[in-house]
Order: C-alpha cells, then structure tokens, then sequence
C-alpha cells in the first residue's frame, strides 16, 4: 500500500514538472569546441550549459509564478511582454536571444556567404563595410550587458540597433521594433574567460564566424 502510494506521488510530481517546463532548452547545433578559436569550447560550455539553461528554468518559474503556465508562444508572450513580470521579460528575452545566437554562428565555411542578404545590406547600408562598422559599432557601444541586431522592420527595411540586458526587438517595449535576423551577445559571460576586457576583439572574432545562410533563412521568413 505504501509503495503504491509513493508511485503515486512520484507520478504526480513527475506530471506537474512537465507542466512547469513548458520551454525547453534545444541541444546545441554544435560541439562546445566547433567555434574555435573565435569562441573557446569552456565558454560555450558555460554560456549553454549555465546561463542559457537558467533563463530557459526562471522564465517557466517566472510564468508559474504569475499563473501564466499555459502561455507557451515564445513569440506571442515577447511582443506583449508588457504585460509581463520583469523575469519573463528578463529570461524569456535570454532564451529567445540565445536559441537564435547559437544558430547564427558556424566555422563552416560554406554557409558563411548569402549573396540575398548580402545584397540586401548592400541596397540599405551602402556596403557591407559600411554594415559591419554600424553593427559592431552598436554592439561595442552598447553600455553594460546587452545586445546588437540585425532587424527586418514592418515596413520590411533593414536597420541595426541595440538593446539592454535580454530584450530584444520582438519586444512591444523595445525602440526598434521588427524581426532580428542576427545577433551578437555582448553580455561578459560570452567574452571574458577568452577576451577579458577586450569586446572588439571578440567581436571581430564573432564577424568571422556568421553562418549567413541563416540569416538568410530567416531574412526569407521576415520579408514573408
Ligand atoms: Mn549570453
């Protein structure tokens, strides 16, 4: 009897987790060592592995905790995050922005050309020497932790801005609203076991490393 009851318990305790984690983290496309030498494998270990992972577990507490477990639109819940508390806005922006870093990244060098956007880039900014000093300006600029972008708006233009902390442009509170289709972590924690204090040159590194064809992929689905 008692047995049956602590299988019991163990069942129901086993469902309401599945309930809570209704976000989960996506397995990196990559080894924690595939972005070296721009991004050593102990940095991508603890970026993913640390504070990816805990912004995927407090914005699920973070919704619990607002009775908002049901809300499982990542997007719907970013473009009113308003209506939010400051821990889904905090760590529902760290989740989105992370699933989308990791994927923009690649050492192959086959996906680091996307004569569409850089076409693109070239139609809005002039050249892609003119692109890549805004962007890396917006991200080496951008006080404290933070975030620069590559945005689809409405109105379908190209523009670079930056935000703080883990927001993002899909935000109805952010300045520059539209679709990120690139961007880059300026937070420490992506930088300073490698780079110390030196942001340019990991963002330097980073340029390096952009897998275009998935900007490009999602250039495709923002101009939809
Ligand atoms: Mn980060």
């Amino acid at each position: 009897m008692k047995v049956k009851l602590i299988i019991l318990l163990l069942l129901v305790m086993n469902t309401n987790q599945e309930i809570f984690a209704q976000f989960v983290q996506a397995p990196l496309p990559y080894a924690y060592n595939a972005l070296e030498p721009a991004i050593d494998a102990q940095t991508m270990e603890i970026h993913y592995t640390k504070h990816h992972a805990a912004y995927v577990a407090n914005l699920n507490a973070g919704l619990k905790a607002e009775g908002k477990e049901s809300h499982t639109d990542l997007l719907k819940i970013l473009s009113n995050i308003s209506g939010y508390s400051a821990a889904v806005r905090n760590n529902g922006g760290g989740h989105y922005n992370h699933d989308l870093f990791w994927s923009v990244l690649t050492t192959d060098k086959s996906k680091q050309q996307s004569a569409v956007v850089f076409q693109a880039i070239e139609k809005t900014f002039g050249s892609m020497d003119n692109f890549k000093a805004e962007f890396l300006k917006a991200a080496a600029t951008r006080f404290g932790s933070g975030w620069a972008w590559l945005v689809v708006t409405a109105d379908k233009k190209l523009v670079v801005c930056s935000n703080p902390n883990q927001d993002n442009p899909l935000m109805d509170i952010a300045e520059v609203k539209g679709t990120p289709i690139l961007g880059v972590d300026v937070w420490e924690h992506a930088y300073y076991l490698k780079y110390q204090n030196k942001r340019a040159d990991y963002l330097s590194a980073f340029w390096d490393i952009i897998n275009w064809q998935e900007v490009e992929r999602r250039y495709e689905e923002a101009m939809k």
